[in-house]
């Protein structure tokens, strides 16, 4: 039996092995600096109520796949307290948006910015993890640089990978594009994800669709669950 999500520009995954044990989804930086009022998002003037929109959906997605026994995989950008895992540039280039100069590493209405262990850094209580999920701390854009996160992957016999969570063209787009190289087959969830610029939040939905699906494909949450009631044999 095999079982596909309707997604674009093709079913997912690409040989209708969606089991459970070989899916998982995975929810990039849902943390307060990047939807929450006064975090890093807030503070550099961006409009929040685009990187909250995927909350709702997403509470309703996760809840159904726990249910249906598929692993729930959680990711939080920051750094090290001494920032010494923060790349001067990075830092310099944080601070040039905003008036105030303040950057990442520097205090903030919700702590130090993107500093791990800080109440920005935490992911929102709503999407909070369960016990035993697995919570990736990383350094940079992408969940794998500098991660353990294939090594978990590659143990649970996952080759599947639902991604949401913020943003679409950042950290969701570069943790794609290096799951994709590393042979796992991507689905990018698109009310599940947002950008800081909902142009940009489109362009990278078309991006994926290029090339008979560049990167994977992309499908609406709906679609998620309408696949886990209706299994399609072939
Ligand atoms: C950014 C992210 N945009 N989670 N981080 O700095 O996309």
């Amino acid at each position: 039996m095999t079982r596909f999500i309707v997604a674009n520009p093709y079913a997912w995954p690409f040989n209708g092995d969606l089991r459970p044990d070989n899916t998982a989804l995975i929810v990039i930086d849902m943390q307060t600096d990047f939807c929450g009022a006064g975090g890093y998002v807030d503070k550099m003037g961006y409009d929040i109520t685009l990187t909250r929109a995927p909350i709702e959906p997403l509470k309703v997605l996760m809840a159904a796949l726990r249910l249906a026994g598929y692993p729930v995989i959680h990711t939080r950008e920051g750094h090290r307290p001494d920032l010494s895992d923060l790349p001067a540039n990075k830092r310099w280039r944080s601070r040039q948006i905003g008036n105030d100069g303040v950057g990442i590493g520097d205090a903030g209405p919700c702590g130090r910015i993107l500093v791990r262990g800080e109440p920005g850094w935490d992911i929102i209580p709503e999407l909070a993890p369960l016990p035993g999920e697995v919570v990736i701390d990383k350094p940079g854009k992408g969940s794998f640089y500098a991660t353990d996160l294939e090594l978990v992957l590659r143990t649970r016999g996952i080759s599947n990978l639902m991604l949401a969570g913020i943003t679409t063209d950042v950290c969701v787009h570069t943790t794609m594009r290096d799951a994709n190289d590393r042979g796992f087959e991507c689905l990018l969830l698109s009310d599940c994800t947002a950008a800081t610029d909902h142009g940009n939040h489109l362009a990278a939905l078309k991006m994926v669709t290029m090339q008979g699906g560049v990167f994977g494909a992309h499908a609406t949450s709906q679609a998620v669950l309408q696949a886990l009631t209706n299994a399609t044999s072939v």
